[in-house]
């Protein structure tokens, strides 16, 4: 059955993923990605996934927040963009990180899933697509669903999905029609196909506020810098654990990671490949 074609995705496989960074680039050959979250009380979402899609090798990032311009004066880099201006042409959507789920951002999820853009759809965005009913996307989105999100994506409940992982990650992205990162421990990424892979690296080290806004970031960095949905998802979900194992056995405990030196530690795991 389709359930059983699945592989263990390691460092070697990783490393056949790694974008080109040919000689003759410009910021315009890295692509560009919208961040779209960071509402008032969770600007730092945003700003976490703007600093992982930088650190994965993205040309341009901008912010886009429903309550104004999320700006970090220590990270100039990342620009800023009304939500209510046209999406960038050819962006990549970062959506979700600290959204909320209010009115606004129901409105902005529709406008979303309507541009047809690649996009990786997080936390507030799944919150509010688990309302929507299934529907057809212009490109295979991403969605990365912790087990709670995945429970509310699926009218399921957490201890359902944990029983069994690789079925829960499997059906949504069947139903959803998307590649489905479902995260926690072993971490599984689905392919609407019926394929799926478990990511060999990540551990507890990830277990504090803001580390699935960084993996968001990173795998539309890698979407932005051409890598297919589920090559990003990929690539992101194992930099995104190496970075935190790697941390991990250099301090000797894997407690007292800060989600915001992620980003220049996944960008230290892409490097090794
Ligand atoms: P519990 O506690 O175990 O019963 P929510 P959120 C569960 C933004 N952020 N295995 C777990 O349930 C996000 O982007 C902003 C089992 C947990 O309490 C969102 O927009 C930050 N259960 C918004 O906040 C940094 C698991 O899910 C519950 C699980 C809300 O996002 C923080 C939480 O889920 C945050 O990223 C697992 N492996 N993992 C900022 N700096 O601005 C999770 N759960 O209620 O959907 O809330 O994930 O905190
Ligand atoms: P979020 O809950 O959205 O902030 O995402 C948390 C991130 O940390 C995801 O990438 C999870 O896979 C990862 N994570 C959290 N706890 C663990 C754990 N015990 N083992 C491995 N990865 C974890
Ligand atoms: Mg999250």
């Amino acid at each position: 059955g389709a359930r059983s074609d699945g592989i263990l995705f390691t460092r070697a496989d990783a490393a056949t993923l790694l974008p080109g960074r040919p000689r003759d680039s410009s910021k315009g050959s890295f692509g560009s990605v919208l961040v779209i979250g960071g509402a008032a009380g969770m600007a730092g979402a945003a700003l976490l996934a703007g600093r992982a899609a930088q650190c994965s090798g993205a040309g341009k990032i901008w912010i886009a927040s429903p309550d104004g311009p999320v700006f970090d004066p220590g990270q100039p880099q990342l620009m800023t963009r009304s939500v209510n201006a046209p999406f960038e042409r050819r962006a990549t959507i970062v959506a979700g990180c600290g959204l909320g789920a209010d009115s606004r951002a129901e409105a902005l999820l529709a406008r979303i899933l309507d541009s047809g853009l690649p996009m990786v759809l997080d936390a507030d965005a799944l919150n509010l697509l688990a309302l929507c009913s299934p529907a057809g996307h212009g490109t295979l989105p991403v969605l990365t669903p912790h087990p709670l999100e995945a429970a509310r994506l699926s009218g399921s409940e957490v201890g359902e999905i944990q029983a069994d992982r690789i079925g829960a990650a499997c059906t949504i992205a069947e139903t959803r029609r998307a590649v489905v990162v479902l995260k926690g421990a072993g971490t599984v990424v689905a392919h609407p196909d019926g394929y799926w892979a478990i990511v060999d690296s990540g551990g507890p080290a990830l277990a504090t506020a803001g580390t699935g806004d960084v993996l968001a970031g990173l795998i539309g960095g890698l979407r932005a810098q051409g890598l297919s949905a589920w090559e990003a998802a990929l690539l992101g979900c194992w930099a995104h654990g190496h970075a935190a194992d790697r941390w991990a056995a250099h301090c000797g405990h894997a407690a007292g990671l800060s989600a915001a030196e992620l980003p220049e530690l996944a960008r230290g795991a892409l490097a090794s490949l």
